[in-house]
């Protein structure tokens, strides 16, 4: 009796296991459907950072979520080829109220490895970015704020917030 039943058990997981198998040989030709990548990491934002001349923009600067949304922002670094050094861009999002000059010169202090990211100030950022050298793209997923109300974002490579570089997400 116990034999046939773990005979019956391991049929059954055979026929388990063929199946899937043989889906997965029939399909093999077809490529596999890509995956829209917004879709795990919540509703997708794009922004461009910009230079032109001497003023520096994010495109769009105003940005709308809802209380408490999944937000998966993408930052592209558009302009003129440039080594990182000389030019990157980031995405900071700030508690509204944060002091901007003093939050900058703290991210100045921090400098090029932390990507100009104050870990001292951690309790003021909402969300941020790495840096992203010139035809570079960076990522980040954070939920929206609960509070409606509207929060600054910057960049913090210096000078840039000074240049232009800065927008607002209006949650509401
Ligand atoms: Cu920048």
């Amino acid at each position: 009796m116990k034999r046939v039943s773990i005979c019956l058990v391991l049929a059954a997981a055979a026929l388990w296991t063929a199946r899937p198998m043989a889906q997965a040989a029939a399909s093999a030709p077809k490529p596999a459907p890509k995956a829209a990548p917004a879709a795990a990491g919540g509703r997708l934002l794009e922004l461009t950072a910009a230079q032109t001349g001497a003023k520096f923009s994010y495109n769009p600067s105003t940005i709308t979520a809802k209380p408490g949304e999944t937000i998966h922002l993408r930052l592209k670094a558009a302009g003129p080829p440039m080594p990182k050094m000389a030019m990157a861009h980031n995405f900071v999002l700030l508690k509204p109220g944060t002091k901007i000059d003093a939050f900058e010169n703290d991210a100045l202090a921090a400098g090029m490895p932390a990507n100009f990211i104050p870990a001292k100030r951690k309790a003021d950022i909402l969300a941020s970015t790495p840096l992203a050298g010139i035809g570079d793209t960076v990522e980040t997923t954070f939920k929206a704020p609960l509070k409606p109300g509207s929060y600054p974002f910057v960049c913090t490579f210096p000078g840039h917030e000074a240049g232009g570089m800065k927008g607002t997400l209006v949650v509401k």
